[in-house]
């Protein structure tokens, strides 16, 4: 199964409607977000892309991008996708051998309608293009798919389901790490002990491959899993330490080169962290690839943000959230990394109408993949009432940020976190958000300075290293990231920007990212 990648300069036309566009005037990377660069800064309307490919039969198209995408195969649409960031697979019939026209148009308008998945309220900007490489494979007879789910990091053995396209073979060969292939009879779901096998920790994050047939994917052997208060990694308790992240840049928005994404998990790993909340959307291919590589655990979660009981309760929003989840695991559930599955970050989940939609993402996420606990980050916290559908209990908190409190805010952290553990039910617990802004450069030592911020956020850290009830924690967040201005946001977001990150924008660090680093290696030192 021979991929092509489609990456590169595209014929480009932008639109203010969706009609169908055929005078390509312009042209554009792929991947790449048209309303980042010079040219379309901020506009919203359709972006067009069109290039040429030779391929012919039956062919899977997989992309990913914003806000909803289309795609043409000489002229006719063979397929649509209205969840961003979501990783999309689109089959479809190429016809004969010869050169053929691929249009994707990608929509970046935002409605404020309940059915839609993206809305203008959300604390991120909802950039329009493809934001992922592009690949196209002939799809071919036999084997399509394989997934390796491990169960045991005490003899090595897992779980392997395997997709046919048309007719199942009788037997496959199944070849571990290039070693000589075995043949086994053909199921769809079997256990099998890797042999030789190495354990993935963060610490040595060793990959296996398995090939079954001509289709190769790569696995690493760890369990997951939630006890009582804790959550075990191989059997051993771990505390998770590390960041909120979004996967943008000012000059490529949610499009970032995998050279930046790369370099970014690279700091956060050298800084001593051993996790990233991917926030809050599914990632993209070369983040998860390199977390496997580099021993970072991720949370990644479908997209949601501040969800209202209209949204919950509306059906169309309801099969999108479904619909996103399962393509987000399908497409991730190869990967050591991923340790915990997530989805509507911070929804109405103080409501009683929120219960259907979280209890049905959690068990349709479980029924696919058994092996990772699931979770969603409250900020309802003590008056959550969903906390018995999920594994691990979430809660973004600012104490003393938000909170309308005396002096700089930072003695109130210690307390509101110790109330929280106090009545919080016994599972494990996680902050997925603490955090507070700082003005890149403002050393005034006020709220809003670099100072202010280091403080309050090495303060976070050592609460939840000293408070054994915690988890871990994902500090909010690793670099400043564009939002709306227009909204409900807008005094808290000066230039636009949240400002909550330990690096601005551009990556250049804050006191705090400083800080922090010290902290961490301080503390690796006295273990
Ligand atoms: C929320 C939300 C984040 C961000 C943060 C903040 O907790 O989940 O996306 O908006 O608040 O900065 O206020």
């Amino acid at each position: 199964m021979t991929s092509i990648c489609l990456d590169g300069t595209w014929d480009f036309a932008y639109c203010e409607t969706d009609e169908f566009c055929t005078r390509f005037d312009s042209c554009a990377a792929v991947p790449g977000c048209f309303d980042a660069g010079s040219a379309l800064f901020n506009h919203r309307g359709v972006g067009w892309y069109r290039r040429f490919v030779e391929i012919s039969g039956p062919v899977c198209m997989r992309l990913r991008g914003g806000l909803a995408l289309r795609v043409f195969w000489d002229g006719a649409q063979v397929g649509q996708c209205n969840l961003p960031y979501s990783p999309f697979e689109c089959e479809f019939d190429a016809g004969d051998f010869g050169r053929h026209e691929l249009i994707i148009a990608a929509d970046n308008r935002v409605l404020d309608d309940p059915r839609q998945q993206f809305h203008p309220f959300y604390d991120f900007y909802g950039y329009g293009g493809i934001y992922d490489h592009v690949e196209i494979h002939p799809l071919e007879d036999g084997i399509s798919r394989v997934e390796v789910l491990p169960l045991s990091h005490t003899d090595g053995t897992v779980k392997i389901r395997l997709e046919c396209r048309n007719s199942p073979p009788d037997s496959v060969r199944l070849s571990f790490d290039g070693k000589p292939a075995v043949q086994v009879s053909y199921a769809d779901e079997f256990e099998y002990q890797v042999p030789d096998f190495r354990l993935w920790t963060p610490e040595s994050p060793c990959l296996h491959t398995l090939c079954v047939d001509d289709v190769e994917v790569r696995f690493g052997l760890r369990t997951i899993r939630c006890e009582g208060r804790d959550l075990l990694l191989n059997g051993e308790k771990i505390k998770l330490v590390g960041y909120n992240r979004h996967e943008a840049h000012p000059q490529f928005g949610a499009a970032t080169p995998d050279a930046l994404t790369i370099e970014d998990i690279r700091k956060i790993k050298s800084q001593g962290c051993n996790f990233i909340r991917g926030c809050h959307y599914p990632q993209k291919e070369a983040f998860l690839d390199a977390c496997d590589r580099m021993g970072i655990l991720v949370w990644e979660e479908a997209l949601g943000w501040g969800n209202p009981e209209e949204h919950l309760v509306c059906q169309e929003f309801q099969q999108g959230q479904v619909e996103a989840c399962r393509q987000m695991v399908r497409r991730s559930i190869n990967h050591p990394c991923v340790i915990i599955w997530g989805f509507l970050n911070e929804n109405a989940s103080n409501k009683a109408s929120a219960r259907p939609l979280v209890g049905r993402l959690a068990q349709l996420i479980r029924a696919t993949d058994p092996s990772r606990p699931v979770t969603f980050a409250s900020n309802r916290c003590l008056r959550d009432c969903c906390f018995d559908l999920v594994d691990i209990i979430a809660l973004n908190t600012y104490p003393g940020w938000y909170s309308d409190v005396e002096g700089d805010g930072i003695d109130v952290i210690r307390p509101e976190l110790e109330k929280l553990a106090a009545q919080l039910p016994e599972k494990p617990l996680l902050i997925s958000e603490i955090g507070a802004s700082a003005m890149f450069g403002d050393h005034s030592e006020c709220r809003w300075s670099e100072e202010h911020q280091a403080r309050y956020l090495l303060e976070a850290l050592e609460c939840i290293f000293t408070m054994e009830r915690y988890t871990g924690v994902a500090l909010w967040q690793y670099c400043d990231t564009k939002t709306y201005v227009n909204t409900i946001h807008f005094y808290g977001r000066p230039r636009g920007f949240n400002n909550k990150g330990t690096l601005n924008e551009y990556r250049i660090p804050k006191l705090a990212w400083k800080k922090i680093g010290e902290f961490l290696a301080t503390r690796r030192k006295q273990t």
